[in-house]
């Protein structure tokens, strides 16, 4: 019998427990169960009362406390403690049945998705078989309102392909607070960042400007401290250029929309991630009770 899971990752503010909140919400409307489990150790609010807290394993602010380690370090020695100790992932998540959906709420440090080895040691502990067996697949969200910033939307893109690459699992993308946008940017430009390539950055409106006006990019050797100046340099855009041609030479990220408020939008959200873990093609046929036969 297999268990089935979405893990929700992304950077800091992405609007993970918002969707994660959404996502329950819109389960139990649709009488599904489901199980949450929040990985995040300096969390503070929730909507739903997670099932499952690491902060009752280990807080964040303990450690850094008592090691004298800031919030990244920290964050990094929780997730090894968790580790050490994945008894406290067995034991709560062993007796799910597959009528279950554990959602899993990450931390937005952004190393735990691009070059830390933990998190694939955590997926492969969750999804082997023989053991928690859990089919998982992973749902890493980006800010829809980094269109606005190409080069910030590409380093986005950029940490999403790499959670992609280093986890192995079903993955999807998702650009979330698509409201934000809605005034900013009009429908048919929106629709390109979708399906990313680098003639986006071409068509920037900002690099538009600066060829009508016929600037050049400026070169390097000004004050290396100098933010501004470095964004503005011929050497930034050679790396962005670069940065967008290596994703979409890779074309595999491509995104989907998403807004936490909209229960039509964490619907089809959520039927992606069915599909993605075959989750309706392992359910045991089940009797309806009573009260469903007179809302039938
Ligand atoms: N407008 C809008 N705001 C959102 C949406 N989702 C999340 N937020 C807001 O973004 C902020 C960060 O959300 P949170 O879920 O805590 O992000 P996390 O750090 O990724 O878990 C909060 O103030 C949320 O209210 C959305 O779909 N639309
Ligand atoms: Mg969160």
């Amino acid at each position: 019998m297999s268990k089935f899971g979405v893990m929700v990752m992304g950077p800091a503010g992405a609007g993970k427990s918002t969707f994660c909140a959404s996502l329950i919400t819109h389960l139990h409307l649709n009488r599904r169960s489901t199980f949450y489990v929040n990985l995040d150790p300096a969390a503070e609010t929730f909507e739903h009362t997670p099932d499952l807290d690491i902060r009752e394993l280990i807080s964040l602010e303990d450690v850094m406390e008592e090691m004298g380690l800031g919030p990244n370090g920290g964050l990094i020695y929780c997730f090894e403690f968790l580790m050490e100790n994945l008894d406290f992932l067995t034991e709560a998540l062993d007796s799910l049945t597959e009528e279950y959906l554990i959602i899993f709420d990450m931390p937005g440090q952004i190393e735990l998705y691009t070059h830390i080895p933990i998190l694939p040691s955590l997926v492969r502990f969750l999804s082997r078989s023989g053991a928690l067996d859990i089919r998982l697949c992973a749902a890493y969200l980006l800010e829809a309102t980094f269109v606005v910033d190409r080069a910030k939307f590409f380093a986005g893109t950029l940490s999403a392909m790499s959670a992609m690459i280093l986890l192995e699992i079903p993955h999807i993308n998702v650009l979330s607070k698509v409201d934000l946008v809605k005034g900013q940017v009009k429908k048919k430009e929106f629709k390109k960042f979708l399906t990313p390539d680098s003639t986006l950055l071409e068509e920037d409106p900002a690099e538009v400007a600066r060829r009508k006006a016929g600037l050049e990019p400026e070169d390097e050797g000004g004050d290396p401290q100098d933010k501004d100046a470095l964004m503005r340099g011929s050497s930034f855009r050679r790396l962005n250029t670069a940065v967008a041609q290596l994703i979409e030479s890779f074309s595999m990220v491509s995104y989907l929309k998403l807004d936490s408020s909209d229960e039509d939008s964490v619907g089809s959200i959520m039927s992606y991630i069915d599909d993605c873990i075959q989750f309706h093609e392992a359910q045991e046929p089940r009797e309806l009770r009573d009260e469903e036969y007179d809302e039938e």
